[in-house]
């Protein structure tokens, strides 16, 4: 069922109901949930300097070893956009949704932090976090190193310095993706929000909820692979779909 949502739109009355009868919610979000901070989503054209690099070849291990200068600017660029911006309406309406259902699982493929920026707690951070830098030997976090390097080394090895995100072809934290799976398994109410539904195995978590008999809901201005499988797809930006939604809930006395 789709439903072009907004601010002044009504919503599915059968989602509202499910909502007031929810106990335990789990939300995977995507790049497009920070697409109202600023932040570009993944498969947007990168601007300036970066418009001719495939965020796809840059974010592999790979690209570090043949480039690793290229790869840690473009993550140096990336980190001063995350640092510029701020949570969206999307962001907070979901810390809100955590305080007002006792089972909420927050699950991002993001890597910029703004969840917890948000106030959202115990975020499930799939694929890391790209303010945090560690040694691509394994040495652990590393706190400081010198700004100017491209990329610095470890200081305890010598090894260079990378993000601590996953790449393509890197497998996710364990813990993470187990956690995931469990909340994906467990709850009444998934949310797809702002991902393209392309990567995996972030993209299966949808499935195994719906298997599992939960109801599924999508909130992205556009279609993906995953729109056909929502009982509920809301059309819209997540900033403004998610407090509407909120508000309506609330109205309908639950939340
Ligand atoms: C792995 C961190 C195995 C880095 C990222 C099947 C099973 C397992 C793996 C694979 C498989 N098939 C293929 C693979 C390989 C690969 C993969 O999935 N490839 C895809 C492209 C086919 N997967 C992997 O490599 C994963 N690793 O499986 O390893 C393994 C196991 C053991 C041992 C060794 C290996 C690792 C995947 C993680 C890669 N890292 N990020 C970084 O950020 O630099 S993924 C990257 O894409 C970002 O994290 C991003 O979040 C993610 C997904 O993209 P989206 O978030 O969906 O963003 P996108 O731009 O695509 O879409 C934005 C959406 O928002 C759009 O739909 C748009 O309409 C919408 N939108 C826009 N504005 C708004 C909005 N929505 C709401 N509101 C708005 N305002
Ligand atoms: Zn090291």
């Amino acid at each position: 069922m789709t439903h072009c949502a907004g601010a002044a739109e009504r919503f599915p009355q059968a989602l509202i109901d499910a909502l007031g009868r929810a106990r335990k919610l789990a939300v995977l979000t995507g790049a497009g949930i920070s697409a109202e901070s600023g932040v570009p989503t993944f498969r947007d054209a990168q601007t300036g300097l970066w418009a001719r690099y495939d965020p796809q070849d840059l974010a592999t291990p790979e690209a570090f070893r043949r480039d690793p200068k290229l790869v840690w600017e473009w993550y140096a660029w990336r980190r001063t956009l995350v640092a510029a911006a701020r949570p969206n309406p999307g962001h907070f309406a979901l810390a809100q949704m955590q305080v007002s259902f006792p089972g909420f699982a927050l699950i991002t493929q993001n890597v910029d932090g703004l969840h917890a920026r948000a106030g959202s707690r115990d975020v499930v951070e799939l694929h890391g976090n790209i303010a945090r830098i560690v040694c691509s030997a394994g040495c652990g976090v590393v706190e400081a190193f010198d700004p100017d390097a491209a990329p610095p080394r470890c200081p305890k090895c010598a090894a260079w310095l990378r993000p601590d995100v996953v790449w393509f072809g890197e497998p996710l934290p364990a813990a993470a993706l187990e956690s995931a799976r469990r909340a994906a398994a467990d709850c009444e109410i998934f949310f797809s929000i702002g991902t393209s539904a392309l990567v995996y195995p972030a993209a299966d978590l949808p499935r195994v909820a719906r298997e599992a008999g939960a109801l599924l809901v999508e909130i992205n201005p556009d279609q993906t692979p995953l729109s056909a499988l929502a009982d509920f797809a809301l059309r819209g930006p997540a900033g403004v779909v998610l407090p509407a939604l909120l508000e309506a809930t609330e109205r309908a006395g639950k939340a």
